[in-house]
């Protein structure tokens, strides 16, 4: 039997449900192999190594986020992730993607860990936000919303009880799971559920950064106050055709 071949029968036979979403990016040497399983993550665009220009206006997502912090976060923090991402990568794994480097993420260093998440879950955020946002309209993904969490406000209860939840800094996700259903949970850092580290894993579809550097300057200690806030952010529309991409 042909190499290929063989490893494909083998993932076909043995990966289960509790693997990793991607999961065939674990195995060494086959990310060249083209699989014919469908993976949670080969169907969203790689998220290239620089930083994507914001989709609006410093101030565009007032009062909810004040335009001071979206300029600090933007061109400071997250362009801090950017920078030190591309050394990490030219570094230890020139010319892959987060994307394949994620699921075995615990073989390089914390730089590209911390790094690497730093600038992928915010290149999500900002996406995952836009001024005068809708609300999450009819479509699969709200019939998956309503028979994942019994509605959209048990949701949102959810999600915020991760956030609020998640002891200093670090992210609160609705997620995919390898078998395709919705996912609430929360990672500490700049991790995220594609990586090997984490507890929770499958693909991000909506990230909401908790770090006090995303809120001090407006909310200060009040955490809770704007994590409501960003509910009023959230594009479900952009949220929407993830979600339609990977199911
Ligand atoms: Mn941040």
């Amino acid at each position: 039997m042909p190499f290929h071949s063989s490893r494909r029968k083998f993932l076909q036979t043995t990966l289960t449900g509790s693997m990793v979403a991607g999961a065939a990016a674990v195995i060494p040497g086959l990310e060249s192999c083209k699989t014919t399983q469908k993976t949670a993550t080969n169907t969203l665009p790689l998220t290239a190594l620089e930083q994507t220009p914001l989709p609006y206006a410093f101030n565009a997502l007032e009062p909810a986020i004040d335009a001071r912090t979206m300029e600090i976060h933007y061109t400071k923090h997250a362009a801090a992730y950017a920078k030190a991402i591309k050394e990490a990568v030219d570094a230890e794994a020139p010319g892959k993607s987060l994307e394949s480097l994620f699921p075995v993420v615990s073989k390089y260093s914390t730089k590209l860990r911390n790094n690497g998440g730093g600038h992928y879950n915010h290149e999500l955020f900002w996406k995952t936000m836009a001024p005068n946002a809708g609300q999450l309209g009819a479509g699969k993904l709200k019939t998956a919303i309503d028979a994942s969490f019994t509605g959209y406000d048990q949701f949102k209860t959810k999600l915020t009880e991760a956030a609020m939840t998640r002891f200093g800094s670090g992210w609160a996700w609705l997620y995919l799971d390898s078998d395709k259903k919705l996912q609430i949970g929360s990672t500490p850092n700049q991790d995220n559920p594609l990586m090997d580290v984490s507890t929770v894993k499958g693909t991000p579809l909506l990230g909401l950064d908790v770090w006090e550097h995303a809120y001090y300057l407006k909310y200060q200690n009040k955490r809770a106050d704007y994590v409501n806030a960003w509910f009023s952010l959230i594009n479900w529309d952009f949220v929407q055709k993830r979600y339609d991409s990977l199911v």
